[in-house]
């Protein structure tokens, strides 16, 4: 898969802002807290792209809450055959587990914990452009290889609740280390990154 790491902090359009903005309503309300976007990327799964495995986006995240949310809105229509997105329901009640290596689908190395219960099967949502879900970061997710003609394009912003603190202890080479100090707040860089108004 193409990534593009956040592709909102480099475009001026307005219309991905208010886009942005009904987001950080409707997850802060399915959070049942106040959240802040800290992340985002765009993707493009194009024909013959493989497997992406099944991971949590959480152990990836350099802060020192164990709660957040994902949105992946969808940008063309997604299903089985162009590599659609796969969510284990229910599966972010059994807590953080390690940063999965995201070409082998194993624990990341270095990792020297018990044996890692992944997910046998997965929930395809069938999305058309502009149709988001919203899942918590301690969902195990998945995608398929895309065995269509076309390009499956996303865009997934990754949401923090608004009193998370960066801590890299976990994370060291996280690329928003060295632009911020370990345990200050991620809010005032959220309201910069993302031109957000004020708190
Ligand atoms: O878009 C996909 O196929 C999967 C994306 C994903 O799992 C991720 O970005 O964490």
């Amino acid at each position: 898969m193409d990534q593009w790491l956040y592709p909102l902090g480099r475009l001026e359009s307005t219309a991905t802002l208010t886009v942005l903005e009904r987001l950080i309503a409707l997850v802060s309300k399915l959070m049942g807290m106040p959240v802040i976007p800290f992340q985002d990327a765009a993707l493009a799964k194009r024909p013959g792209h493989a497997t992406f495995p099944w991971h949590q986006d959480l152990p990836f995240w350099p802060v020192d809450v164990r709660e957040g949310a994902v949105s992946w809105l969808a940008l063309d229509p997604m299903d089985a055959a162009n590599g659609g997105l796969e969510l284990a329901a229910g599966s972010h009640r059994s807590g953080i587990g390690p940063p999965i290596d995201l070409h082998t689908g194993e624990p990341q190395e270095g990792y020297d914990g018990g044996p890692v219960a992944r997910p046998e099967v997965g929930h395809l949502p069938r999305l058309g452009p502009g149709d988001v879900v919203v899942f918590h970061a301690c969902c195990w997710h998945r995608s398929g290889p895309n065995t269509s003609s076309g390009t499956r394009r996303a865009w997934s912003i990754s949401w923090l609740p608004r009193v998370a603190r960066w801590d890299f202890t976990d994370v060291p080479r996280h690329p928003v280390r060295g632009q911020v100090s370990e345990g200050e707040e991620v809010l005032p860089w959220s309201l910069s990154r993302y031109r957000l108004g004020p708190a």
